[in-house]
């Protein structure tokens, strides 16, 4: 594949409400959409970072600047690329994932584009529709949760996640079980907001029937993780940890995690996130795909991956209006509290140049 053009295409996309977590609050996605243009197919890939250093590292002004000066040229001088040679072709960069995974992306889907072929049917994905699972970020009184996951409840979402952090946990998730009985599935997410010593209280959510505690301790604490599981009854899920299928079997091994969130942007792209999958698969452990509040473009790719068999918990794959007023593609709608997953060639999806313009998209065009 001899590359055309490449070009980046930023906007700011607004929520329509505040999203907070452990971490932070945010009101906007900064997005970055690389787009390639390869033998008259075009493809784009999502970079999922944030305005702000907060879940890892990455962020997205300096996310362009990598692309640009970093990635970017890399993938020009190498003239003939497939998306397959295009984690190593980067390799020697150290870190930046979700750039990565971005630029991966765009090639996959002019490749899978050109020769008429869907990501799904390519990563080997078999299911059509894919239950999905509502993340609902903190707020100030635990009324207002309730209210919340009501709301989501009703839109038929198949799975709440919780976001909690220290001072907001066993009495919000006590409450929202009280109120949603015993049925709905109810699992939690930390964003590493937690210490092993908070290990007999985080004990008190085993009542509760979780299907998990996602990343309770910092990403670099896996044998922390293990200590820690061994005194709850809940399964320990991990995200931020897993950053590539090396650290998936290290987690299993260690027994730092009974489930694997995985999200193409935090393992540098779709391959290594298919490479997870199998691991997982191989030792038994469950995986669901993990959001990173993508628009059209990332969701529908995600859609493809959370098709493989391997997925077998709901995954944070929401329809586009649960963050975004207008997506910037086609909207993901939710049909009986699935998603479906697209078929067309590539992601299936495109932008609309029409939105892009109205949100005042930047373009940037990448040259050798
Ligand atoms: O896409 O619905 C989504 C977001 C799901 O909670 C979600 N993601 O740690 O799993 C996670 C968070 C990371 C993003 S928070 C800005
Ligand atoms: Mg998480």
């Amino acid at each position: 594949m001899k590359f055309d053009a490449i070009e980046l295409v930023r906007f700011s996309l607004p929520l329509v409400t505040p999203f907070r977590t452990s971490f932070g609050v945010q009101d906007a996605r900064d997005v970055i959409l690389v787009h390639v243009q390869v033998g008259g197919a075009d493809g784009w890939g999502e970079n999922v970072a944030g305005i702000e250093p907060l879940y890892s590292a990455e962020f997205t002004d300096a996310s362009q600047l990598v692309l640009r000066d970093h990635l970017l040229p890399r993938l020009l001088a190498a003239g003939d690329v497939t998306a397959a040679e295009v984690g190593h072709l980067l390799a020697p960069v150290k870190g930046w994932a979700m750039a990565k995974c971005a630029v991966e992306a765009a090639v996959l889907d002019a490749e899978l584009r050109a020769t008429d072929r869907s990501l799904q049917v390519h990563l080997g994905g078999t299911r059509h529709r894919i239950p999905a699972g509502v993340s609902v970020g903190l707020f100030e009184t635990i009324a207002e949760t309730l209210a919340a996951v009501d709301g989501y409840l009703a839109d038929g979402y198949r799975r709440i996640k919780l976001k909690i952090e220290p001072g907001r946990d066993v009495e919000l998730v006590a409450a929202v079980r009280e109120r949603i009985g015993p049925d709905v599935l109810l699992q939690v997410d930390a964003n590493c907001a937690y210490s092993l010593g908070d290990a007999r209280h985080l004990a008190r959510l085993d009542q509760f029937d979780l299907l998990l505690i996602e990343q309770p301790l910092d990403e670099d604490d896996l044998r922390q993780h293990a200590a820690l599981a061994r005194q709850l009854r809940t399964p320990l899920c991990l995200d931020e940890s897993i950053t590539s299928a090396r650290a998936a079997a290290d987690a299993i091994a260690l027994g730092a995690c009974a489930i694997v969130n995985i999200k193409p942007g935090r393992v540098g792209g779709f391959l290594e996130a298919r490479r997870i999958h199998d691991v997982c698969a191989a030792n038994g452990v469950p995986v669901w795909c993990g959001g990173m509040l993508e628009t059209g473009i990332g969701r529908a790719a995600n859609l493809a991956l959370a098709s493989l068999p391997g997925f077998t918990l709901p995954a944070d794959l929401s329809a586009s209006d649960r963050y975004f007023r207008r997506d910037v593609t086609e909207p993901f709608v939710l049909a009986d509290g699935h998603l479906t997953v697209p078929t067309g060639p590539g992601i299936g999806v495109t932008p609309n140049p029409e939105v892009l313009r109205a949100l005042g998209a930047v373009t940037e065009a990448i040259t050798a």
